[in-house]
């Protein structure tokens, strides 16, 4: 009997430590799991010992990254930063500069520009096999050491390397669409990790770990707070706070940014007006960006959301907003600093087609802006709905930087507890040919062409980080973060494989896990669009928090609020039309692209209705008529969910359990939501079409008013 409660007490020391060390996801993509014996005695091989000169924070930051990831996964051997003795298998990290190993070998670092590397495999001259991670400044050996650290973790062989990788656009900036109170405006993750109430005296070592997983992925800023600004983070004692967090972030290679309310010089420096053609306005807006400059030398810039949902900007006092950005580019010119002006414009009293505000109001601001702005405009003319064709700004400013604003949190697409993967989305709309000036200029051409040698390019995403254990709400959408990193890094990178790298190192390198974990991921989006808007639909979404659906909704004060504007559903038929015969918003395109969105026969047929009406027995490609392919389409994005299901049953016991029932429940969640979506989606659209359903496909079980009389007011992330 003593023996038996000696046993089960040594069971318990066993078995509750670890049950109490349950996988939060808190590590995403950089968990440096233990290699199995075979693979740590081969990295082993090549990369035993780390030598690293210089001594620079970011330098530090690379070796201590280096050395706590390849001692975590060669474990039990040990992975130690030693002197310069050169043997087998030393890791060699600097730049000509820190490095006189580095600066011995001659490398060829010239074209890989500020932030580019180099990793080689190279012999001394006494023969030593080494590796050298090398680049032209500190922040180029950061980002080849987690590259260096992928490769590993991934299992790919470490011999004979001649890697050369550098980043095509220069800004690769997370938008936080957080408040000073710590709320996150189309947050699903919890509060801002920002605890401003703590700043600047107690630093959350989660500050490190973020901007650990930024650089990881090659993000190089951050705009602190939401493009519904508030002029308060502009005062002394917030900047104060600002600085607490550059500091944390510089040796990553991370900038800060704020975001600038227009309307600051009225609201903190007493002034009158905020016009940006009056000099006292130019002055005050110079001697903040100056003060802001004496606390954060590096300070990035400005972010503007100017005249658009409430918020002020120039056309206040009937002034463009090239003055506006212009005013703040000339204040920030001194400093280095840049201004990201956002085209997500739409005027409250203006009745043209939403589609085509943005481009109206800025195309002809072409080559009016300064050096120094950068106008930011959305991947679609609307709002990041699951499926929108690419925004006709890009590539029609040729003599203006624009860059691309995704939205990485899932506004539109189930909030958290949807998975839906955007890389497909990102690869839809970067691969997207504008044809400006000719066939084959996709959008990633158009933003990765500087608009002169030296202009500035970029990438925003606007983040989905709150303070959830696993940052991002789901275990999934870690993957959303994880892919706008490489997209903003090479706009022509592709979905499935950065889909790929991210399984095995969030999962497990396992292909029995990595593919059916990929090949959800590759579905899932299309499982969205098909349950939520099939076939060229959007902003179907109840209001507000936009969770849930809301066809029928026709009652708010603006138009284009209203889900009736985009659909357009009648007794004859359903879509949008923006040819010729409509709002001919398919004109702001280039005259193929026009010809092909605005021909009912040659439009591709998931973005149908965005540019059509058409009756409801319109024959689609398929053979049946729209509205049997509407329906067939609804049940298609559920039976996805299902075999996500499906598939997440088979990794059990694959993958840690707590990770593993989150993902569960969460796909439960999806599953029945998407049913919601789906039912009320049929309901609504047979209440007008008066059509029978297609055979094989069930009726909702409810009546419309039953799906109408849902309200979910407390959903999150609701603007205030
Ligand atoms: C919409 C969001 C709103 C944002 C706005 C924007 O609903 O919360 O403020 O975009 O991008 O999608 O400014």
């Amino acid at each position: 009997m003593r023996h038996l409660l000696a046993f089960l007490l040594l069971l318990l020391s066993v078995v509750v430590p670890q049950a109490a060390r349950a996988d939060t996801g808190y590590d995403l993509w950089l968990r440096y799991q233990p290699l199995d014996r075979r693979q740590a005695d081969a990295v082993q091989h090549r990369a035993a010992y780390l030598v690293a000169e210089g001594n620079s924070p970011t330098l530090a930051a690379a070796t201590e990254e280096l050395r706590r990831g390849m001692s975590a996964m060669l474990a039990p051997h040990s992975f130690a930063v030693a002197g310069s003795a050169m043997r087998n298998g030393a890791v060699v990290i600097g730049t000509p500069q820190s490095s006189p190993i580095v600066a011995a070998l001659g490398l060829p670092l010239a074209k890989l520009g500020a932030e580019g590397y180099l990793i080689r495999s190279a012999t001394t001259a006494a023969g030593a096999r080494i590796t050298v991670i090398a680049a032209n400044q500190d922040v180029g050996v950061l980002y080849g050491v987690f590259a260096f650290l992928k490769r590993v973790q991934l299992g790919q062989s470490l011999d004979n390397l001649d890697i050369a990788d550098a980043p095509r656009l220069k800004v690769r900036v997370l938008n936080h669409w957080d408040n000073l109170d710590r709320y996150v405006e189309r947050g699903y993750a919890g509060q801002s990790i920002w605890d401003w109430q703590k700043l600047p005296d107690h630093k959350d070592p989660r500050y490190t770990d973020y901007a650990r997983a930024n650089a990881s992925i090659g993000i190089n800023g951050t705009v602190l707070t939401n493009v519904n600004a508030n002029a308060d983070v502009l005062r002394p004692e917030w900047l104060a706070k600002v600085k607490a967090l550059a500091g944390v972030f510089r040796p990553w290679g991370i900038k800060v940014y704020l975001t600038a309310r227009f309307s600051a010089p009225i609201e903190l420096g007493g002034l009158k007006t905020a016009d940006p053609l009056d000099p006292k306005v130019a002055a005050w807006w110079k001697a903040k960006v100056e003060e802001i400059y004496r606390v954060i030398p590096d300070f990035g810039g400005f972010l503007v959301k100017a005249n658009s949902e409430g918020q002020p900007g120039p056309n206040d006092y009937k002034r463009t907003h090239a003055d506006g950005a212009n005013m703040l580019a000339d204040a920030l010119a001194p400093h280095g600093g840049v201004v990201m002006w956002r085209a997500f414009v739409y005027a409250a009293e203006n009745p043209d087609d939403r589609h085509k505000q943005a481009y109206t109001e800025f195309q002809p601001l072409d080559g009016k802006f300064r050096d120094n702005v950068l106008v930011q405009v959305k991947n679609g003319a609307i709002d990041f709905q699951p499926r929108e064709p690419f925004h006709p700004l890009f590539g029609a400013m040729p003599r203006t930087p624009l860059m691309m604003e995704f939205q990485i949190t899932k506004e539109y697409l189930g909030f958290a507890t949807h998975l839906a993967y955007l890389g497909t989305m990102w690869e839809e709309a970067l691969q997207a040919d504008t044809f400006r000036p000719t066939r084959g200029w996709t959008v990633a051409r158009v933003l990765e062409t500087p608009v002169e040698p030296g202009a500035a390019t970029g990438m925003a995403g606007v983040a989905n980080i709150g303070s959830d254990f696993n940052w991002s709400g789901s275990q999934f959408d870690q993957a959303n973060w994880y892919a706008f990193g490489r997209f903003a890094w090479n706009p022509e990178a592709r979905a499935e494989p950065i889909a790929r790298d991210w399984a095995a190192m969030t999962w497990g390198s396992d292909p029995a896990i990595v593919d059916p974990i990929v090949a959800m991921m590759m579905g899932s989006r299309e499982a969205v669009v098909n349950y939520m808007t099939p076939l060229g639909l959007g902003h179907l979404m109840a209001t507000g928090h936009h969770h849930g659906p809301g066809p029928w909704i026709a009652d708010l004060a603006r138009p284009e609020w209203n889900p009736v504007y985009y659909h357009k559903a009648d007794a004859v038929g359903i879509g949008f039309d923006r040819t010729a015969t409509g709002t001919n918003a398919v004109a702001q395109y280039a005259p193929e692209v026009a010809a092909q969105f605005g021909d009912v026969k040659r439009v591709p047929e998931q973005f149908l209705l965005w540019f059509h009406h058409v009756p409801w027995d319109y024959r689609t490609r398929s053979g049946r008529s729209l509205w049997d392919e509407l329906v067939t389409h609804y049940d298609r994005g559920v039976g996805t969910v299902a075999a996500m299901q499906a598939s997440w049953e088979g990794l059990k016991g694959k993958v840690d359990d707590a990770r593993w029932s989150e993902v569960r429940d969460f796909l439960a969640i999806q599953r029945q939501e998407a049913g919601w979506w789906r039912d009320a989606s049929i309901a609504y659209f047979q209440s007008v079409s008066k059509r029978s359903l297609p055979t094989g496909h069930a009726a909702p079980p409810h009546d419309l008013d039953w799906y109408k009389a849902i309200k979910t007011p407390y959903a999150p992330g609701n603007g205030k």
